[in-house]
């Protein structure tokens, strides 16, 4: 039953159906699949594989638009499963993708990991100006600025984001995490980033890590 789920919630996506891809994730969510599994093991490698023939140019925009609203509709209900930890507050992050970049489902996934694991997350969307983080990362008296790119086109903005919060003399105040498909531990390591995660859970324990909680 659950390989048979997983395997239709995969199917949905690369399908490009709304509508199926919602019915499979609350199937799944009643049946007791967890919403990792149900991300990880079935709608990301559906839209994984739909990225991947976009790349080849075996589909087209359309298509990756259709898919992509499927999985968005599937993530929402598999974020509204995971229960929030409203009882600690290990600290406060303010989330968003970067200036230019529109790509906000693995941004979303990671806001759900973020608020079950116990952090207050201020998670701006999309298409955020790096002085927006900034000015939320004051105004909500922030611990984490984390950012998410997908876009090797956009990337460079979490390299903005260290150079202006050095600038401001802001460096060793708000904490930063970098995360996106086209990003890795090197980029953080060349930009100066303090931390940087490859997908949503190991987000929670980098944050944990870096603040010491
Ligand atoms: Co676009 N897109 N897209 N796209 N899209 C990519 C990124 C691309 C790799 C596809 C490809 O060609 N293979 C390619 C980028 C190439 C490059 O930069 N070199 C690409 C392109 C080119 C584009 C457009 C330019 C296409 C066009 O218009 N011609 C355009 C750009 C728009 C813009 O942003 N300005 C575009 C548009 C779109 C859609 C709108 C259709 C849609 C986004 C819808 C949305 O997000 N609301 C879309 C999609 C869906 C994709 C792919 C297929 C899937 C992305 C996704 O949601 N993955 C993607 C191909 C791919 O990545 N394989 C692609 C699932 C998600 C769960 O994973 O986002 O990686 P991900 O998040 C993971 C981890 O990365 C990590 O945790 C998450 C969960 O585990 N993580 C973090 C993410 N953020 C983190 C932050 C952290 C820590 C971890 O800490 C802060």
């Amino acid at each position: 039953m659950k390989a048979f789920i997983i395997n239709e919630a995969k199917k949905s996506v690369i399908a490009g159906d709304k509508e199926k891809a919602e019915e499979v994730a609350r199937q799944g969510i009643e049946g007791g699949v967890p919403a990792a599994e149900l991300l990880n093991d079935g709608f990301v490698p559906g839209i994984t594989e739909i990225g991947n023939l976009f790349e080849d140019e075996k589909i087209f925009l359309p298509e990756l638009v259709m898919a992509a609203e499927a999985m968005k509709a599937a993530a929402i209900i598999c974020n509204e499963s995971i229960p929030k930890d409203e009882a600690v507050t290990k600290g406060v992050v303010i989330l968003g993708t970067v200036k230019g970049d529109i790509h906000d489902i693995g941004k979303s996934i990671v806001e759900s990991f973020l608020s079950a694991s116990g952090f207050e997350v201020h998670d701006l969307g999309r298409d955020i100006k790096t002085e927006t983080f900034i000015e939320k990362a004051q105004e909500f008296n922030a611990d984490v600025i984390a950012t998410s790119a997908l876009l090797t086109t956009t990337m460079g903005y979490q390299q903005e984001l260290e150079e202006v919060l050095k600038e401001k003399g802001l460096k060793g105040k708000f904490k930063t995490i970098i995360g996106g498909a086209p990003v890795n531990q090197k980029w953080a390591d060349k930009i100066g980033a303090d931390a940087y995660a490859e997908d949503a859970a190991s987000a929670a324990q980098k944050i944990a890590e870096i603040l010491g909680v």
